[in-house]
């Protein structure tokens, strides 16, 4: 299998967790390079739903190592939970690992997160509230804990006793709200260092033994291409690097060592959260695909917003990941439709744009023009080839991949993991 990068080339629940279940059964090192408790992924194994939001899904190999890097930031109690809810299924986190070098997710950074939205009023970002934007920006203000600070009471209180008077102050001064104990904060979080100890490690170290080992190695991103905060709708983003070259940043790997780069997209379009959606759906197609893709947010419980393919943002998708082939999920939920919809271009201000324009405003005034397809009416679920599809999920498909300008690798027809039609 080689080293691969699995991305979301959307707005991010495009089914990745599956695909990279699927995946991990070949990989010896399953990372996690961004992000942190703001994603979600929801795996079936047999009549067990998983809902894990840190910990990668190929936990559930117990030979495979799980990896979550140094990019990503890490809440310890949402995690801890995490664990202790594998243990409940039996399932062996022996194989977990953490980097020593990502940022913790401190109680503050949770409060500020959610008082920040709620100052924001109507030009709220609609974000997880997991304090992920803040702990991200304390990193970038070299103000962050990370995970080797929270091993050692010294050091915690060396580390902490500047930010956290700092953001006392604010949350005080400017939110109204109550100061955090620095010595309660202290003890909290040396507890769950006590209990992630066992876990920590070099990230760099772990990936470059396995990568000199040859053995294969899994780079799972969280969220998606157009949450990037460099590469997606700014500001209406999230504060890591979902793209494919996050990996490189957030495990400390070149690009060299990737040998394949894998991008899955929803058979139609789902963004949660606010910001601009130009193939957005409203009234009974919008309820339809919610209903029947069960589009409702793993962290949060927030309804998803649904809409067509969106062809455009496929393509920069394959452009900013250097995207090798796609994993095409959820095609199933599209069964019951006699048309479907595909954006195929932008009407900007008069103008036929082919392209993903950079600016929000420019991209929040894009209507769709978008391109008929004929349904089929059909049930997928119990497809297991391509040749079983019907001739019209088939065109559809290859549409798709014309569209974008690459091949589809792998077809999801619903959860399970038998669900799945890997093209050879
Ligand atoms: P944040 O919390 O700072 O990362 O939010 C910033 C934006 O990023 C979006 N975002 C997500 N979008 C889709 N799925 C995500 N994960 C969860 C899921 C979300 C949930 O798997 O469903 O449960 O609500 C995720 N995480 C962040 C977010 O909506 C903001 O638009
Ligand atoms: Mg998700």
């Amino acid at each position: 299998m080689a080293n691969v990068v699995v991305i979301g080339a959307q707005w991010g629940d495009e089914g990745k967790g599956k695909i990279t279940d699927l995946l991990s059964r070949s990989a010896d090192v399953v990372v996690r390079y961004q992000g942190g408790v703001n994603a979600g992924h929801t795996i079936v194994v047999d009549d067990k739903v998983l809902k894990l939001h840190l910990i990668p899904s190929g936990i559930l190999y117990p030979d495979t190592i799980c990896l979550i890097g140094s990019g990503t930031v890490v809440d310890p109690k949402v995690m801890l939970g995490e664990l202790d809810m594998l243990a409940t299924y039996s399932i062996d986190i022996s194989g977990l690992k953490l980097a020593s070098t990502a940022h913790v997710t401190m109680p503050y950074h949770r409060l500020l997160d959610q008082a920040m939205e709620q100052r924001r009023g109507d030009r709220r970002i609609g974000t997880t509230g997991r304090g992920i934007g803040p702990t991200y920006a304390d990193k970038s203000e070299r103000n962050g804990i990370r995970i080797l600070d929270i091993l050692d009471g010294d050091r915690l209180r060396d580390r902490l006793a500047g930010p956290l008077a700092e953001k006392n102050e604010i949350l005080e001064k400017l939110y109204g709200l109550e100061p955090l104990d620095f010595e309660t904060v202290v003890a909290e979080y040396v507890g769950y260092g006590k209990r992630l100890a066992p876990h920590v490690v070099d990230c760099t170290r772990t990936i470059h033994s396995a990568a000199r080992a040859r053995q294969n190695i899994l780079f799972e991103g969280a969220q998606g291409t157009l949450l990037d905060l460099d590469h997606g709708t700014y500001p209406y983003v999230t504060s890591s690097n979902p793209v494919s070259g996050g990996a490189c940043i957030g495990a400390g790997v070149g690009p060299t060592l990737i040998d394949r780069v894998i991008g899955v997209a929803k058979a139609y379009t789902t963004r949660v959260g606010e910001g601009p959606f130009p193939t957005e759906l409203q009234g009974s197609l919008n309820d339809h695909l919610c209903d029947r893709g069960g589009e409702f947010g793993t962290t949060t419980g927030r309804r998803r917003r649904c809409g067509w393919f969106d062809g455009v943002i496929g393509r920069y998708a394959v452009e900013v990941n250097g995207l090798d082939c796609l994993a095409i999920t959820k095609l199933d939920v599209l069964d019951e439709l006699d048309e479907i919809q595909v954006c195929v271009a932008y009407e900007l201000d008069g103008e036929r744009i082919e392209y993903f324009p950079s600016s929000s405003e420019d991209f929040a005034r894009c209507q769709p023009i978008f391109e008929t397809l004929p349904g089929w009416q059909t049930s997928t679920a119990d497809c297991r080839s391509l040749e079983e599809l019907p001739p019209t999920a088939m065109s559809y498909l290859r549409f798709l991949a014309d569209l974008m300008e690459v091949p589809i690798a792998i077809v999801s027809l619903g959860a399970n993991r038998d669900q799945t039609i890997v093209v050879e």
